[in-house]
């Protein structure tokens, strides 16, 4: 595996000093600047490249070259953005860079109700309630449909849920949720979050389903004339929100995905921690069954309960088993090799650590301290090293 560390750029509290320390060899980036839908152009693809190996590293994945709502929607300027996405694709490979990791999530990217969800050892991680989800929905948010969507206890308990809520509360699960985690390159005020929703009331799960189908398709000749490995990243978390569908959560939604765009520059981005939210995904199946188009891999862990809630967990605990899932990553890589596949090492990234130790008295993006992530990766390198070591 390619060891990678995500770096959101010149801001970033994370310097490309502290990644190399770290251990990683490979960067995951975006032109974050340039805004939703517009082309990058190849100087300024080449001037964050260079930063990038100057600091003595690759910038090897892109992570996201964000899909503008109107391609999501089909609507609007939809064709204009198709064709901006193809030549940055094409300025991508220009500059060497093959690997494109993006999603299909309508309006939110990852949504999370809490960042600083205090642990028992002292250190805080991301989490999801879904009874502060739906308070938000209901009485924040107040949007119209929303309750003949929840049960009658769902509702009960949002209710008890936002009761309780004190005014500076309120505000930042708002914020957690509507004001764009990092990355998500989108932030809304509640008028337009609510707009945005309102635009998907007439879309099926069918519909956008696809529409993701026919974006591929319109990408493919151009992925697969330059080498561009792009790369879905699933859902997070991997069910509906406020009451829009979602295509890239279960086992199913990949088979619909793949077998409807076989090509091999169709790929996924495996991440074990949003796919591992829900109970029934068989991970290591999932991960079987996809291997060849596995072009990036995101390793992390979540815990769930039993109603729906879920946190980080450390990278080797919850509910995903991680050992199997290296394993699994060490596998493909070397049937690879063996049929002389050039992309057989596939670049991996520890994903959201916990905010821990210094990390705790400075301002970082939310899941993306140093030492968190740090730790991570240390953790998966050992796992790693040792399998490979006794198998
Ligand atoms: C969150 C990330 C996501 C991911 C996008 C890919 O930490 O995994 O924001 O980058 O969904 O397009």
């Amino acid at each position: 595996m390619i060891e990678s560390f995500r770096w959101y750029g010149p801001a970033d509290a994370v310097s490309l000093s502290d990644i190399r320390q770290a251990g990683a060899v490979n960067v995951v980036s975006a032109l974050h600047q340039v805004p939703n839908g517009a082309i990058w152009e190849v100087e300024t693809i080449k001037e964050h490249q260079e930063r990038i190996r100057q600091a003595g590293l690759k910038w090897g994945v892109v992570e996201s070259v964000p899909v503008h709502e109107d391609i999501k929607q089909r609507k609007g300027d939809f064709k204009v953005y198709i064709e901006n996405y193809k030549k940055t694709l094409e300025n991508l490979a220009s500059c060497g860079i093959f690997t494109v990791c993006y999603n299909f999530m309508p309006v939110l990217d990852w949504t999370r109700t809490h960042l600083y969800k205090p642990l028992a050892d002292g250190s805080t991680a991301l989490s999801f309630e879904g009874d502060a989800l739906r308070a938000f929905d209901l009485f924040i948010l107040n949007r119209t449909e929303a309750v003949k969507e929840y049960s009658k206890d769902e509702i009960l308990n949002a209710n008890n849920y936002f009761k309780n809520l004190k005014i500076n509360e309120i505000n930042s699960l708002t914020e957690s949720i509507i004001a764009g985690l990092p990355g998500a390159e989108e932030g809304y005020t509640l008028d337009q979050f609510n707009d945005r929703i309102q635009a998907y009331k007439h879309l099926s799960k069918q519909d956008l389903q696809q529409h993701l189908i026919l974006f591929l398709e319109a990408l493919i000749p151009t992925l697969e004339s330059v080498g561009v490995r792009m790369c879905i990243h699933p859902d997070d978390p991997p069910q509906p929100l406020f009451g829009i569908p979602r295509v890239v959560s279960t086992a199913e939604d990949l088979n619909q995905i793949f077998s409807s765009v076989p090509s091999l520059n169709n790929g996924l981005t495996f991440c074990t921690g949003s796919f591992g939210v829900r109970a029934d995904n068989d991970l290591l199946t999932m991960f079987t069954t996809h291997a060849s188009r596995i072009h990036f891999l995101h390793f992390r862990s979540t815990q769930r309960d039993d109603k729906g809630n879920f946190y980080e967990a450390n990278h080797l605990e919850g509910d995903v088993d991680m050992y199997l899932m290296v394993k699994a990553a060490l596998k493909e890589e070397s049937k690879r090799k063996s049929s002389g596949r050039s992309d057989w090492e596939i670049p991996m990234r520890p994903d959201h650590g916990h905010q821990m130790l210094d990390d705790l008295k400075k301002v970082t993006n939310p899941g993306y301290s140093a030492i968190g992530r740090l730790k991570g990766l240390a953790e998966l390198r050992g796992l790693a090293h040792a399998i490979s070591r006794t198998d």
